[in-house]
């Protein structure tokens, strides 16, 4: 799929203010700094579309994207910030939350995992929230520039089992060079086709 248009729709911060039109949804979630706006920007081809990195005020809201005039993005508040402990639990009945339960037509949630890390304890949670919900998600392993293309294979089994998510849910992909973009936009185009049938 070739992305032609993408512009930025509006953010909201709170539930009552998330979008209810029938457009269908892609979202990205993760922690904080994985890569999601940066993974936004490359999607599109646009470089300033979704702010990369620190942008404090924007991280916590939701920021929609309307894309071909057919389909959104939709850049989740990135988790990982607050101190473990109460504040943190909090984040599943919070707004992430409420958006992931409260989004009929979400299509797809693409959770971002730094390729480098083992998934932290806030990644497992997040996957078993979506499996418990029976929500559609699929890992996109981030920043894979960063490692020898000959390691990413066996870091993906390595995730994989830390996570007990199939290994055919995975994406592997680089922002800095692009390396599996199309994969991602291959997969959107494959949803977009099955959801109009
Ligand atoms: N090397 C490398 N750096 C990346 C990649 N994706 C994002 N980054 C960097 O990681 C930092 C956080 O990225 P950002 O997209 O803002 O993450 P977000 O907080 O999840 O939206 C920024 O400094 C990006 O330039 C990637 O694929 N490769
Ligand atoms: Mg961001």
């Amino acid at each position: 799929m070739v992305i032609k248009k993408a512009v930025y729709k509006t953010s909201v911060v709170s539930i009552d203010k998330i979008l209810n039109d029938g457009l269908a949804e892609f979202a990205f979630v993760g922690r904080s700094n994985v890569g999601k706006s940066s993974l936004i920007n490359r999607l599109t081809g646009k470089k300033g579309l979704a702010k990369a990195s620190a942008t404090p005020g924007k991280t916590k809201m939701i920021n929609y994207f309307d894309i071909n005039d057919s389909f959104r993005f939709v850049d989740l508040p990135g988790y990982g910030f607050a101190k473990v402990g109460q504040a943190q639990k909090d984040v599943w009945s919070g707004l992430i939350g409420q958006y992931l339960t409260g989004s009929p037509t979400l299509a797809t949630i693409f959770v971002l995992l730094d390729i480098r890390h083992t998934p932290s304890e806030l990644d497992r949670q997040m996957v078993e929230f979506l499996i418990y919900n029976q929500l559609p998600f699929m890992i996109v392993a981030t920043k894979a520039d960063k490692l020898a293309k000959s390691k990413l294979a066996n870091q993906v089994k390595v995730l994989s089992r830390a996570l007990g998510i199939r290994e055919e849910m995975f994406m592997v992909v680089s922002s800095e060079t692009g390396y599996g973009i199309d994969k991602i936009l291959n997969y959107i185009e494959h949803k977009m086709e099955s959801n109009n049938e």
